[in-house]
């Protein structure tokens, strides 16, 4: 059968199994692995979308497929591919490489077929894009690109040069580059869905579980999540979706929040499918006190059972607090203040101060709150190694000081400092040097065997260096202070250590490796590594663990079973 389109997620770097490189912690305080195999949320919006209209859509994460097939021969599965239309998300920037080697591959084998991309990044760099790389033959702009995309595909198949299609970038038939305005925007969220269920049914509809899995193990440990607004109303200095760079790169003014109604239904969904923890994206105050309130007792209305993960930009006030007690049967939250001197966090956009944090931690965690993570971060305007390390003292302090389960973790702002974040944009401002600036910079950095080769900025106060030796010296000692307080086991906590260790030291071969002129010997000296890195990484990972939520999650089978016998999939 010929699809109208197949989405691919691609790994961050194409050719990863036959690398040896050590990526170390950049990806440790999500669910994915370093190749960063999550698909954008959104491709369940487009595929939805697409097939209401008529349009035969699927997802392949192809991250996945190589991640769990060291054998997968690409080649040959995207030759075999039969689509009128191709599409790649170029959403996070780290995808830089894989995106776009992935998209020469399917031109390789299917010339003729169109290469769409989307998602943030491409966004910003759609001219150089569509000015510099062949391989792709349409950009489509903005957060939104469902109707964008319906409406381009019927162009597509109609022959027609797209000249109308909202927020695209392309390349006419003679090779000129036109922009057209990026106009939609659209400030409703309720038109689209962001269905799980569409996961369910891809999986069943083409007997393959492994192309639709969000990531790598979210069978053993399926999170999910809801988008509740799209755009943002703070500004933090080193973020790519701050309402400054939404503003003038997104074309999005202010931001647009999904009714409680809709939050509430896609949540049901969820819940039919998976007994797993649902996180809400977004903090639910930027919609007010009232829209928040109105989310929290939808919820309830709805009966959802499932844990719900709710994220603070702020600290809460006691009577939010009260009604997230009183509306989630089981709540977690999450904080980010970033750094614990306020001085610094000021510097980064965050404006509270960590007397209200703590009060707000410790009434949360009165009224019921199962799981209070903290995440600090390195690489921040105005700050030194010391007050990086310096965190992780903080971190003990909080925790002697509290009771229940207060989770803080620790991690470099890696493996880039966000395009379109004020700092990327005036880093001189903001205390950084910006190292990189264009895309091709940032998908030739992508190929350098550590992370902190791969790092596109360096401070005022941190060289990459110093951002290393902060990060691993961070992360051992808050590694050590979770084991002396019993959050983690004696044995666990000497494995991740070691593992950081190892990982440190690994970081800094790798320098000297890059240091030789003899490339053949390079190539010799960096293979020699890759048992060390695998040896780190598995040591390492264990402290992946502690993101999870308290009890069980998995399949809701019946709910699988219901999908079947109402003939949806
Ligand atoms: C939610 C979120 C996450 C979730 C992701 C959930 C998911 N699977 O989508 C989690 C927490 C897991 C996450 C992780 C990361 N994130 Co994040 N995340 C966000 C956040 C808060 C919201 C994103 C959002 O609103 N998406 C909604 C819209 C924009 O996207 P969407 O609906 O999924 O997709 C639409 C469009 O993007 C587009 N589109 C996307 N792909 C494609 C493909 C095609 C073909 C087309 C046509 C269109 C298209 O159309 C879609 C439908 O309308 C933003 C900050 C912000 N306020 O924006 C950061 C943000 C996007 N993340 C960012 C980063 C850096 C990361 C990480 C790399 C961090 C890290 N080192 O761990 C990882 C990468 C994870 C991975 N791929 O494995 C940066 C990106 C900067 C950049 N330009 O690279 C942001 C801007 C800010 C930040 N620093 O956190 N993130």
């Amino acid at each position: 059968m010929t699809l109208d389109i197949v989405l691919l997620h691609a790994p961050s770097v194409y050719d990863f199994r036959e690398r040896s490189a050590m990526y170390g912690p950049i990806s440790d305080v999500i669910p994915s692995t370093p190749i960063f195999e999550m698909y954008p949320l959104g491709f369940l919006s487009m595929v939805g979308y697409l097939e209401e209209n008529g349009y035969h859509a699927r997802i392949i994460n192809l991250a996945v497929k190589m991640l769990k097939n060291p054998n997968l021969k690409v080649e040959e599965l995207i030759s075999k591919l039969n689509a009128k239309v191709f599409g790649l998300d170029l959403h996070w920037l780290a995808h830089a490489n894989g995106s776009l080697e992935v998209a020469s591959l399917i031109k390789k084998y299917h010339e003729d077929v169109p290469v769409i991309l989307g998602g943030i990044s491409s966004t910003y760099y759609h001219e150089e894009i569509i000015s510099l790389f062949p391989q792709v033959d349409y950009v489509i702009r903005g957060d939104s690109t469902e109707k964008p995309l319906l409406k381009l595909l019927e162009y597509i198949d109609s022959g027609k040069e797209p000249e109308n299609v909202e927020n695209l970038t392309w390349r006419d038939s003679d090779g000129r580059k036109h922009i057209n305005p990026l106009i939609y925007v659209p400030e409703d969220l309720d038109e689209l869905s962001l269905d799980y269920g569409v996961v369910v049914k891809l999986v069943l509809k083409h007997r393959d579980l492994e192309s639709n899995l969000p990531y790598e193990s979210f069978m053993d440990y399926p999170f999910t999540a809801i988008l509740t607004c799209k755009g943002c109303t703070n500004n933090c200095t080193t973020c790519g979706g701050s309402k400054y760079s939404f503003n003038k790169f997104y074309g999005r003014e202010k931001p647009a929040f999904k009714s409680p109604k809709k939050i509430a239904e896609e949540m049901k969904t969820i819940s039919e499918y998976f007994k797993a923890p649902i996180f809400l994206l977004g903090d639910l105050r930027q919609g007010g006190a009232d829209y928040a309130d109105s989310v929290l007792k939808s919820i309830k209305n709805e009966g959802i059972d499932n844990t719900i993960t709710l994220e603070l930009f702020e600290p809460a006030d006691k009577d939010y607090l009260d009604s997230i007690a009183e509306n989630c049967e089981r709540f977690t939250m999450e904080i980010s203040p970033d750094s614990h001197d306020e001085k610094i966090r000021r510097l980064q956009g965050r404006y509270y101060d960590t007397a209200s944090l703590e009060k707000s931690i410790n009434y949360a965690m009165e009224k019921g709150c199962e799981k209070f993570d903290v995440f600090f971060m390195i690489g921040l305007p105005g700050q030194s190694k010391e007050s990086a390390v310096d965190s992780v003292n903080y971190s003990r302090r909080l925790l002697e000081k509290m009771s229940g389960k207060i989770y803080p973790f620790i991690a470099p702002m890696a493996p880039f400092l966000d395009p379109g974040s004020m700092a990327f944009e005036n880093p001189g401002m903001h205390g950084y040097y910006r190292r990189l600036l264009t895309l091709r910079e940032h998908r030739e950095a992508l190929l350098q065997p550590s992370w902190k080769l791969i790092l596109n900025y360096e401070t005022n106060l941190m060289t990459r260096d110093k951002i290393v030796d902060a990060t691993y010296e961070a992360m051992i000692k808050m590694n050590e202070m979770k084991k002396k307080l019993g959050i983690i086991s004696i044995d666990e906590a000497e494995r991740i250590s070691k593992g950081l260790e190892l990982a440190w030291d690994v970081t800094k071969e790798v320098d000297h490796i890059a240091s030789l002129r003899d490339e053949e010997e390079k190539e010799k000296r960096l293979l020699e590594l890759r048992e060390k890195v695998k040896t780190a990484y598995k040591r390492t990972n264990l402290a992946k663990k502690d993101l999870r939520t308290p009890g069980r999650a998995g399949i809701r089978i019946s709910g699988v079973l219901k999908h079947l016998i109402r003939g949806r999939g």
